[in-house]
């Protein structure tokens, strides 16, 4: 996916230097599930690791307002389901200094943002073959390239790889209801997303009881 390698690249970097991250999703389903405990499990921390300080603020583009208030306290915004057309929101986010990674899958409009890194399918020069993925499986695709990053440069060597199947059940949940078609890389993630759910709740847990969310 293009600007894969520059996310994971931007991200590694703030866990190296203990900065606080701040996600920003969208407030439906899609924008919600990627949320800071969902990323703590991608390093495999408790909450409280990778997204110490994060938070999760509404919003179908990142308002210039927040923006604002949030380079006060962060250096790196992951932008979920919005980001992809908000140019002069990431305008400003750079000239405070707070870096911008957009995982979206809206139409990508022709000026594409000066983010550090834009993530969406939509994008004319993105050669990621599946078109139809949400904004969580983008973000699902961001973890999984993350865990490999933080995989071949001894991020694990003292603690247990986290399973990324184990978030399944909410990227599926955000596949469904965000109505993008079940087929081909969806269809995949919503199947084994579902069984999943059967095991959760066959085991009497529901799925945010799970560790290490
Ligand atoms: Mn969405």
């Amino acid at each position: 996916m293009a600007d894969m390698a520059k996310a994971v690249k931007r991200i590694l970097v703030a866990i190296q230097n203990h900065e606080p991250i701040v996600i920003f999703g969208d407030y439906d389903v899609d924008g919600s599930v990627p949320q800071p405990c969902w990323w703590n499990s991608c390093e495999n921390r408790r909450p409280g690791g990778l997204l110490h300080s994060g938070s999760l603020h509404r919003g179908i583009r990142p308002q210039r307002a927040a923006v604002r208030t949030l380079a006060q306290e962060y250096r790196l915004l992951i932008a979920v389901d919005c980001g992809i057309s908000a140019v002069e929101e990431i305008r400003v986010a750079n000239d405070l200094g707070l870096d911008v990674i957009v995982a979206d899958h809206h139409q990508a409009p022709s000026e594409i943002p000066p983010a550090v890194a834009c993530l969406d399918p939509h994008r004319p020069d993105c050669h990621y073959p599946f078109k139809d993925l949400c904004a969580a499986g983008v973000a699902f695709l961001l973890a999984a390239a993350l865990r490999r990053a933080l995989r071949e440069s001894g991020g694990f060597a003292t603690k247990p790889e986290p399973d990324l199947r184990e978030l399944l059940d909410l990227v599926a949940l955000a596949t469904v209801a965000d109505m993008v078609p079940l087929k081909g890389t969806n269809r995949t993630l919503v199947a084994i997303g579902l069984r999943l759910w059967g095991h959760v709740h066959d085991g009497g847990l529901l799925p945010c009881a799970r560790s290490p969310m």
